[in-house]
């Protein structure tokens, strides 16, 4: 009885894994990106800076990266990065780009990483901003986000 069942078990893994092996060599590997909670922090123009936060989840099966934007609302954009340093003074810097690992999540947030949106007009509240990521591998990416006063 217990020879039996184990090679009932045995026959179910083996099909099992021959059903796994397929669905793995079927799907080539690429990155999937999501977006989540997309904002922009409301601003009082004209030609002033803001800033867009997110959360990217790459729910694909190979890395990706955030290597910039585009808006045709702001002038210039840039990837940046919110540090304190040694002196707790708030510093913000470019980088040049962000990786999004396969099943990997990155956060765009007040305080650390967000999209520079330079040379924009007013934004308030209720209004909305469209914003191309740069990914490296997926291509550029369209995004809405919505503008909050925070
Ligand atoms: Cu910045």
């Amino acid at each position: 009885m217990f020879a039996g069942r184990g090679r009932a078990f045995f026959a179910v893994a083996v099909l099992v894994i021959l059903v796994l092996s397929a669905c793995v060599e079927s799907a080539p590997p690429r990155p999937d990106i999501q977006v989540d909670d997309a904002w922009v922090r409301a601003v009082a123009g004209p030609n002033v800076n803001t800033a867009a936060y997110m959360t990217l989840r790459n729910v694909g099966n190979a890395p990706d990266r955030l290597s910039g934007a585009r808006s045709e609302i702001a002038r210039m954009t840039g990837l940046h990065r919110t540090t304190i340093d040694d002196e707790g003074l708030a510093r913000m810097g470019e980088v040049d780009g962000l990786d999004l690992p396969a099943g990997g999540t990155a956060q765009l947030e007040p305080g650390g990483f967000h999209v520079m949106l330079m040379g924009v007009g007013s934004l308030v509240e209720g209004d909305t901003v469209e914003i191309s990521l740069l990914l490296e591998v997926h291509g550029p990416l369209d995004i809405v986000a919505e503008v909050r006063a925070f």
